[in-house]
């Protein structure tokens, strides 16, 4: 029998911890203000939080652009500040996991300072410097968040190269030198206690030799090795693997923005020796991908399309890697307005349709900060209120320097689609801003907060919160939700989400309406006499209707 690694039945809590909550009053989220709600934490359930980046950076994309690896933020705390919040998670049996964020640093790190002094220095190859052809930059690519992905520097006249803000130049993982420094660097995250990484764009470490021209944006267009699955990304991440991994008990989930199901089992395959998983974001472009504005053009997902997705990773992964599970993070809208409904009357009963869909799937559950709450897209009206740099440079391009959109258009569409949707603050209680912090917060919260809060949640036995907790439980209590193999049921249905898990000759069936329509299928067939509900958002059960984002799981044997 195959053994189940302790990351293959955990649930991740993701803490955004810049809206997560304040101590100091300056309206920053704060480490202290994570140590603080331990205790919520563990009663949720969770068994390990992941971190979005809390090292040193001038913030020019919320930190991910880092200029010291090994010092905490200002804004933050303290490297002892981190220290008692790792102490005092490890005793409420939670592991912390950390972003690493390796593809890139800030400009403002050493490394790029010395980079940029001269051509022989000996920091130079440590990121991309090209001349540029005549004029022109070296190669045609675009930057992530818009415009070239070169930039001149005086000093040097030279170009480097960020794939994302000018502010976050490319490292060059071909020089060996770098990638002794990056395990170095991890491993003293390891030494401190850390329980493993999230690896940032991991799957861009490894660029094209000789850089090439092609199609604008190297990072977002599946398949194109210039940037994204490289042709050296998995030397080095065996290496990485050898050196550092595998001398600690961790886990590892690599963000790769653009891969298949095979090439997850080749990051996170059983026989690797490279990650323990991977996220993957096909399921999060359906509602995107077809339509001239990229992630800025907005239609519901199809829910036959997401199927099929989720059933190629379910049944492509079984048995030879493992899948993360996820609806949102700190990149996407919300889940509830994303795919579930968060007008007031559906909000609930959607929130828990959505987390029973995935929370019993194949694989490693991730929950949003918030989202256990069913917290809700921001949905800004002035552009005023955004501050996230992917935002601010999309509105500036398509609106103010291309006339392409009106403002009204791609005001409709931030709501829709900024990454900023899910970064306002957590919401605590009723109180002002949320209870998160006595300041005016870097960013506004929702103003639906008065009724949409924790402390709302924990009196209600009906709330959000206490069906994660089930869901949680569940997991910890039945092998079936880790093991069992996935099979999907109804796949041309367009408004219901059906499936069976499988092990050791027991069954489970998991019925999810997508809709806010009452309908009828005759489910009973797929249910024997016996069969036990063990979950649903709905007291009572009429197994041939199916009520608005009606969500039930029955144990058939
Ligand atoms: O956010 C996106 C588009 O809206 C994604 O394409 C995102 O840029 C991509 O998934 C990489 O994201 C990660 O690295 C970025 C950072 O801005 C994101 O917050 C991070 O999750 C650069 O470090
Ligand atoms: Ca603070």
């Amino acid at each position: 029998a195959a053994t189940i690694k302790w990351w293959q039945q955990a649930v991740v809590y993701q803490v955004y911890p810049r809206s997560f909550q304040d101590t100091n009053h300056d309206g920053i989220g704060d480490l202290k203000g994570i140590t603080a709600h331990l205790d919520y934490l563990q009663q949720l359930g969770v068994d390990v939080i992941w971190l979005n980046p809390i090292y040193r950076s001038p913030n020019d994309d919320n930190g991910y652009d880092i200029s010291d690896y090994q010092q905490i933020a200002a804004e933050f705390g303290t490297m002892a500040d981190f220290d008692d919040l790792l102490t005092a998670a490890h005793d409420h049996g939670i592991k912390v996991i950390m972003d690493l964020v390796v593809n890139h640093t800030s400009d403002e790190h050493p490394w790029f300072q010395q980079s940029r002094q001269s051509r022989d220095n000996q920091y130079r190859d440590f990121y991309f410097w090209r001349s540029g052809k005549g004029a022109d930059q070296p190669n045609n690519w675009e930057s992530a968040f818009g415009g070239s992905a070169w930039t001149y520097d005086e000093q040097t006249q030279q170009y480097y190269l960020h794939t994302f803000s000018t502010k976050q130049p490319d490292l060059n993982w071909e020089n060996p030198a770098l990638r002794t420094a990056i395990y170095q660097m991890m491993t003293w995250w390891l030494e401190k206690g850390v329980d493993g990484f999230r690896m940032d764009v991991i799957n861009q470490i490894s660029k094209l030799p000789g850089l090439p021209d092609g199609p604008l944006k190297p990072h977002s267009q599946y398949g194109d090795a210039r940037v994204t699955n490289g042709p050296h990304v998995h030397e080095f991440l065996q290496e990485m693997n050898r050196r550092v991994l595998s001398r600690f008990d961790i886990m590892t989930v690599g963000e790769t923005h653009d891969v298949t199901p095979a090439d997850a089992r080749k990051y996170a395959g059983n026989d690797r020796h490279e990650l323990d998983m991977v996220f993957e974001f096909q399921h999060l472009r359906l509602d995107n991908s077809q339509h001239g504005f990229g992630k800025w053009s907005i239609r519901k997902t199809p829910l036959v399309a997401l199927k099929q997705v989720i059933n190629d990773w379910q049944t492509g992964l079984a048995g030879q890697a493992w899948n993360s599970l996820f609806w949102n993070n700190h990149d996407t809208p919300r889940a509830v307005s994303r795919f579930g409904d968060d007008r007031p009357m559906y909000r609930v009963r959607s929130a828990k349709m959505l987390a029973t869909c995935l929370h019993l799937l194949q694989g490693t559950p991730y929950i949003y900060q918030g989202e256990e709450l069913g917290m809700t897209d921001a949905h800004f009206t002035d552009l005023d209120s955004y501050r996230d740099i992917e935002t601010l440079n999309a509105y500036r391009d398509l609106v103010t320097d291309r006339h392409l959109l009106t403002h009204a258009d791609m005001m409709a569409r931030l709501a829709a689609s900024s990454r900023d949707n899910s970064r306002t603050p957590m919401q605590w209680n009723a109180t002002e801003n949320a209870g998160f912090s006595d300041a005016q917060p870097w960013i506004k919260v929702n103003p639906n907060y008065q009724q949409i809060n924790a402390e709302a949640a924990l009196a209600d036995p009906d709330s959000v919160w206490y069906y994660y907790q089930q869901l949680i439980k569940l997991r910890h209590h039945y092998p079936i939700v880790t093991l069992g193999t996935f099979k999907l049921l109804l796949a041309d249905d367009t408004q219901v989400f059906m499936y069976e898990r499988h092990w050791q000759g027991q069954t489970w069936l998991i019925a999810c309406n997508f809709t806010s329509e009452t309908i009828s299928r005759p489910l009973h067939q797929y249910l024997t006499a016996d069969a036990k509900c063990l979950l649903s958002n709905y007291d009572d059960h009429q197994t041939d209707t199916l009520r608005p984002y009606e969500a039930w799981v029955y144990q058939l044997a």
